[in-house]
């Protein structure tokens, strides 16, 4: 557990006490938690919060019992409307430094050489309450709030490069059609329900959305495992004006990597909190998640349109084939909230939060946004001053002409808030774009008034068989069986099959292959021929990535080689990778001098946590279905196995081969051995092993 914050200190005689040099954190209330009483909310000291004031021990309470109306009546009031999209969510602060190689194309001064700028970022699923599991199949929501010293610039992206919707006014439509049916409240976190599938197939502009939600992005191993893309086309300006169109990217530097189906939904039930928990618990132990921002650059020609791919579509991708990822500096996220209710759950992104040298574009997705998100903040954060709450306020002065409101938090001085004025010595003045002012860039805009979109917008498939097309075998295996397990939960047949019309015009054979698993018959269409593939948009890996991060399990029992496991632990730390130990109980493990602690046992270990496992030479076998299903599962998963010594018995007690893709068996913990885990956990899964373990496949032990 992370080391509590001491409310207070020192003296319990002082009364008040302004905060002053008590390591309070950043814009944290120094009269918040101030001196060693309990109070009330205006600081009365209170003798007694555990029984109310009542007539007699057993009479009736008494309404002028001021602290237990307050106590309640606070308590009361303590939720607020959770967002109304991407509630579940989750969020570390961190530091951004530029690398200088966007200065070309943007004068944003935070993307200058060297510029270090604080941030805090927020990931969430879109669909679920707040209250909701981490795991389910989704678009994961990734929004940086960077605190510029020109102001907040805010950006709000997803873990997947396009949209369901090509103009925001849908954007309700989609929602209400994904979220839980409103006669029944269900399903909770879901997309394999009748409304989601009945609105896609009408709606056929969101197949290449649906096909990075039904692929293995859609159930990301860890956060530290995610890209984050922009999604929107912006336009860059740089100090001499000139602009340009781009894309950004968030890289994560510990590589893409996801879960797997059954793993994400164990995961929902054993562990709903299965990301949050991670990121917390590695920001803790000092193992950040770094994150590069990378950007494409696309020249600025008039025709919002690059290499015939429309760059306000906001259902498209530019291929980084046809226009490579530019790394322009990096993202390390190295700090837990203290709170997070004051952090998290009051954090307000906004696409509206721009710097000079970073510009909307005409994307009517992107246009509706821009009015959504102030908007949705009002009645979420309760009034218009949320942006002094600690975590949104900027990180740079402020002095606008904003007052009054719910909740004003600020004591303005002057009597003249207004521009010119000549009481308050006309200030504060207006700038210029010399001096940091925000000036758009001017753009021609004509056109008649219409309820149109372009021509171009029209192709609704090519791109969704470019990203298909682009996958491995295993990640075409996976889009399959989501296909075919989301549609096997709708109701309707007459969805189903619309949705397999519309699979059909994107690839003949997956299409006849979820077909065959719905037991339906598989309409012909129209796909693409000829799409170039994208080897970008590929997860699976052919050479070992990056280890930290990573955890393992390193199985044991009382007569465990300790000597092996402390070598092994010591190894696999310097590799940044954390190993917990998993016994019959808890505890310690304990031979002569040595002793190791028990980090996890068989009641509360399960094989989504790990990794990799690996079990230590002495271990005894035993019939324990725990263990069993432990390595069987961690096994159907294409996870790393290993064992040393004599630990071989307790894999081959579960019936695991101990040859093979992913299984690592030495005599000692020596440097091959680790060498060989290294190149397992690096490869992330043993995927050459996924065809024999298909669940029907792998008998059950028979000890
Ligand atoms: Fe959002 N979106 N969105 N969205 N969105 C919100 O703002 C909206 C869209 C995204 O961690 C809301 O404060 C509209 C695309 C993230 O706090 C709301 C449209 C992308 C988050 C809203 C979109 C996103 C939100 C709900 C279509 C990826 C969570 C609460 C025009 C590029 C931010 C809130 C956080 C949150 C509206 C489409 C990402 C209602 C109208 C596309 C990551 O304002």
């Amino acid at each position: 557990m992370p080391a509590r914050r001491k409310s207070d200190q020192a003296a319990p005689a002082a009364v008040s006490a302004t905060g002053a040099g008590r390591g309070l954190l950043p814009d944290s209330d120094p009269r918040a938690q101030s001196g060693a009483y309990l109070t009330t909310a205006q600081g009365l000291r209170i003798p007694d919060t555990d029984h109310s004031l009542k007539a007699g021990p057993r009479g009736p309470s008494l309404l002028e019992d001021f602290h237990l109306r307050e106590k309640i009546t606070h308590f009361d009031h303590e939720r607020i409307p959770e967002r109304v999209v991407h509630a579940r969510g989750a969020a570390a602060h961190g530091v951004f430094e530029a690398y200088g190689t966007a200065a070309s194309v943007t004068r944003a001064g935070f993307l200058a050489k060297g510029a270090k700028t604080d941030v805090f970022t927020r990931f969430s699923t879109v669909l679920g309450s707040r209250g909701s599991a981490d795991t389910v199949r989704d678009t994961r929501g990734f929004a940086v709030k960077f605190y510029t010293d020109e102001g907040t610039f805010d950006l709000v992206g997803n873990n997947m490069p396009v949209f369901f919707i090509q103009d925001g006014i849908k954007f309700p439509d989609i929602i209400h059609a994904a979220k839980p049916h409103p006669d029944r409240e269900i399903p909770q976190a879901q997309s394999a329900h009748d409304t989601f599938w009945d609105f896609v197939s009408l709606h056929t502009e969101a197949t290449h959305h649906v096909f990075w939600n039904m692929s293995d992005r859609g159930i990301p191993r860890s956060y530290r495992t995610m890209e984050g893309f922009g999604v929107h086309t912006f336009r860059l300006v740089n100090a001499k004006g000139a602009t340009s169109l781009a894309k950004f990217h968030w890289k994560p530097v510990a590589g893409v990597h996801s879960l797997v189906w059954e793993e994400a939904q164990i995961a929902a039930g054993c562990d709903p909190d299965f990301h949050r928990r991670d990121m917390a618990d590695a920001i803790e132990a000092g193992a950040f998640f770094e994150y590069e921002l990378g950007i494409q650059v696309m020249p600025d020609d008039g025709t919002d349109s690059f290499e015939g791919i429309d760059l306000l579509d906001p259902t498209k991708l530019v291929p980084e084939e046809l226009c490579p990822v530019q790394l322009i500096g990096k993202m390390t996220l190295n700090r837990n909230p203290t709170n997070y209710f004051a952090e998290t759950e009051q954090v307000a992104f906004h696409t509206g939060n721009l710097v000079p040298g970073i510009e909307p574009t005409n994307d009517p997705l992107m246009q509706a946004r821009l009015f959504s998100y102030l908007d949705t903040q009002l009645t979420r954060l309760g009034g218009p001053n949320f942006t002094q709450l600690p975590i949104n306020r900027p990180h740079c002065p402020v002095n606008d002409m904003l007052r009054d409101g719910m909740h004003q938090s600020a004591i303005h001085t002057g009597t003249a808030p207004y521009h010119p004025n000549s009481i308050d010595g006309d200030e504060p003045h207006l700038a210029d774009a010399d001096h940091g002012a925000y000036v758009p860039t001017p753009r021609l805009v004509e056109g008649s008034v219409v309820r149109a979109q372009p021509a171009s917008f029209d192709d609704h498939f090519t791109q969704a068989t470019m990203f298909y097309r682009s996958l491995s075998a295993i990640e075409q295996a996976h889009v399959v069986e989501a296909f075919t397990f989301e549609l096997g939960k709708v109701y309707e047949k007459a969805i189903k099959e619309r949705e397999l019309a519309v699979l059909a015009n994107v690839d003949t054979s997956l299409c006849e292959q979820v077909a065959a698993g719905l037991g339906l018959p598989a309409p012909k269409g129209k796909p693409a021929k000829d799409v170039a593939v994208s080897p970008a948009l590929v997860q699976a890996l052919t050479e070992p990535g990056p280890v930290d991060g990573r955890k393992i399990g390193i199985i044991a029992d009382a007569g465990s080689d300790l000597a092996g496991i402390a070598s092994l632990v010591k190894t696999t730390a310097a590799l940044g990778v954390t190993a917990l130990i998993i016994a019959p109980v808890g505890g310690e493990l304990k031979a002569g001098r040595r002793k190791v602690t028990v980090d996890r046992t068989l009641a509360t270990a399960r094989s989504i946590e790990f990794d990799a496992l690996v079990v230590a030479g002495g271990t005894t076998p035993t019939n324990d279905i725990k263990l069993v299903i432990l390595l069987q599962e961690a096994f159907r998963h294409c996870k790393a196995l290993a064992a040393w010594g004599d630990g071989v018995a307790v894999l081959k007690g579960a019936r695991i081969p101990v040859k093979g893709a992913g299984i690592a068996v030495s005599e000692d913990v020596d440097k091959s051995f680790a060498t060989e885990l290294q190149t397992a956990l690096g490869l992330h899964r043993a995927w050459d092993r996924a065809p024999k373990v298909m669940a029907s496949a792998v008998p059950p032990a028979a000890l």
